[in-house]
């Protein structure tokens, strides 16, 4: 069995389908159609029980989930593509960005696009949408702000800036001047475009460029 990575577009799981496609590695992509449910359907929770993509699955049948994971274990399975640093400090710089991402960031997000999710049912859910709307915008501001003006996150390009990536973009979606309010993210963005490994991820996922 060759590596298999379960992915729906234009979800988080473009960040790990960035670094796969970095990796250069053989792997079958299968998308999950979310919108319709299929993360909640029996053959899916026999694979990841947390109803959720991103999900790899291994040689051996093991499945590996959670974005940062997933992006740990490709950087360090493929070290002659340098896409995690290997001095102990940059290295954990790398962790802090990405789990900044999944646990800082991402959780905002959610919020504000799922907000049903987080009222009791029959509660009106506008205010969750609303706070969360503007905790999103501040959490994007402050990545912003600590972002060098030239080259990736950490200096060189490393699996933090494809997590930073999808971020970015999704401020997009919540309707966010991203031009004038995130200049240096920006920035980042682009560069992390250019690399042919994520101009591949977004033709699977159907995505334009920013
Ligand atoms: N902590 C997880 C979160 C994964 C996650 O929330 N995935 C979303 C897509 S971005 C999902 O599969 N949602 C389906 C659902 O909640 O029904 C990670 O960082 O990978």
């Amino acid at each position: 069995m060759s590596l298999r990575y379960f992915y729906s577009p234009a979800s988080c799981s473009l960040a790990p389908h960035i670094v796969i496609e970095e990796t250069g590695a053989a792997y079958e992509p299968v998308r999950v159609n979310l919108a319709e449910g299929e993360q909640y359907g029996e053959a899916f929770r026999a694979l990841n029980p947390r109803s959720k993509v991103p999900a790899l699955q291994l040689d051996d049948g093991q499945v590996l989930t959670e974005t940062h994971a997933i992006m740990a274990y490709l950087a360090d399975t493929h070290p002659e593509k340098r896409l995690i640093p290997t001095d102990p400090l940059a290295r954990a710089r790398a962790h802090e960005w990405m789990n900044h991402c999944a646990a800082g960031v991402h959780p905002h997000f959610t919020r504000f696009f799922r907000p049903e999710r987080f009222v009791t049912e029959g509660t009106d859910a506008q205010p969750v949408k609303d706070a969360a709307l503007a905790a999103y915008h501040a959490a994007l501001k402050e990545v912003d702000g600590r972002l060098p003006a030239e080259g990736f996150a950490l200096g060189d390009y490393s699996v933090a800036d494809a997590h930073l990536y999808v971020f970015l973009r999704w401020g997009g979606r919540a309707g966010f001047d991203l031009e004038k309010d995130f200049p240096r993210y920006v920035g980042l963005a682009r560069r992390v475009q250019e690399r042919p490994a994520t101009q591949r991820a977004l033709e699977i996922h159907g995505l334009p460029p920013l």
